[in-house]
């Protein structure tokens, strides 16, 4: 058998590189290891996992699934032991969550625990989502405002997938890599090592029933995907919604594409449908490591100063140079500029043809 590295062997081979990885947060790296297949088991078991959980309309006002329950509790439980983490912040809590055996309290961690969970009655693969940051220095009470870090902050971020497969994609801030579980032995094995985002891409990922919706930019940017070769972009494109923002990162990883659910009209008091510190953050920084870009279309969603725990805000992320196009799409519109097909912003020997 080919040798194989766990995770235990990466984050120990992490420590002997320049700078060393923090110790601590190789063990806190372990701890959301662990809460991942205990959530991967809950999942797998679907329906027969549900008579143990009760539920109620969570913090962001949706109706919560037994499972989000099972999961957030499964990640509390496997948290609660680590000396190193201060406190936690979780889409199904309503604020911060301070860990009692926290010794050294170096950490705080941020988390969805179950991404994607309107498609658990679909069996369609779902995900927890987690961003690491240090905590304050000499912070001994937790505030919610010592979560409200820009995603440059974060130490490392992690996402999981509870699908035909269950894996775990990390980065330490050296570049982002998969695991995959042979859950034979228990263990999570590298098996996507380096993880890089194509550039260019010819498939885009966008929820079109909220087309009416949507800002000029993103409207156009769409407009000329479905115009293909007809169009100004001279190629054709394809489309997916997965409706899990942790299939549809993956995806992009893998083959590249862009992912975006855009400021929308449908709500406006909302800013956006996806969570910044829980899901836009890690997931921005994990795209980012991997070659990639992250917008909110106006400005790059790392820098993004956090107001509030459960904030919201307009994630367009994937291949760095589509992102690009629609950053250039949403300043033309933003400066006056008229984004229709006829405008010369659109012609053939526009800065825009592709
Ligand atoms: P749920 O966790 O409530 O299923 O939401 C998933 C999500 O936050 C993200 O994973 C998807 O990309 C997005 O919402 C799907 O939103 P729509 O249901 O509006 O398509």
């Amino acid at each position: 058998m080919a040798h194989r590295v766990t995770l235990s062997a990466f984050l120990l081979n992490e420590r002997r590189k320049t700078p060393a990885l923090d110790p601590a947060l190789a063990g806190l790296i372990k701890d959301i290891e662990v809460a991942c297949k205990y959530i991967a088991a809950a999942v797998s078991r679907g329906k027969l996992a549900e008579a143990k959980a009760s539920t109620r309309i969570n913090i962001q006002g949706e109706e919560q699934k037994p499972l989000d329950v099972i999961a957030n509790e499964l990640v509390l439980q496997t948290c609660e032991s680590c000396e190193h983490l201060l406190g936690v912040v979780s889409e199904e809590l309503e604020g911060p969550y301070p860990i009692p055996e926290s010794r050294d309290g170096r950490y705080l961690l941020v988390y969805d625990p179950l991404d994607g969970s309107s498609n658990l009655d679909l069996n369609v693969t779902v995900g927890s989502i987690f961003s690491v940051l240090r905590a304050p220095e000499g912070v001994k009470e937790l505030k919610p405002e010592h979560f409200l870090q820009p995603g440059v902050s974060q130490v490392a971020a992690a996402f999981s997938l509870y699908g035909p497969s269950v894996m775990l994609v990390l980065t330490l801030g050296r570049g982002v890599h998969g695991f995959t579980l042979d859950r034979e032995v228990g263990t999570f094995f590298l098996t996507h090592p380096d993880l890089r985002i194509p550039e260019d891409t010819r498939e885009f990922a966008i929820n079109a029933s909220n087309e009416r919706f949507w800002e000029p930019p993103v409207r156009h940017y769409v407009e000329e995907c479905k115009l293909g070769k007809s169009g100004p972009r001279g190629v054709d494109f394809n489309m997916r919604w997965v409706a899990s923002m942790v299939a549809e990162v993956f995806r992009i990883l893998i083959r590249g594409g862009v992912f975006l659910y855009p400021r929308d009209t449908k709500d406006p008091s909302k800013g956006g449908r996806l969570r910044l510190l829980y899901e836009a953050n890690p997931m921005s920084l994990i795209v980012e490591q991997a070659g990639g870009a992250s917008s909110t279309g106006r400005e790059r969603i790392l820098e993004v100063q956090p107001t509030e725990l459960h904030q919201r805000i307009p994630v367009i992320l994937g291949s760095r140079n589509e992102v690009e196009r629609l950053v250039r799409y949403h300043q033309a519109y933003d400066r006056g500029e008229d984004l229709s097909f006829k405008s010369p912003l659109f012609a053939s020997r526009s800065i825009y043809k592709s």
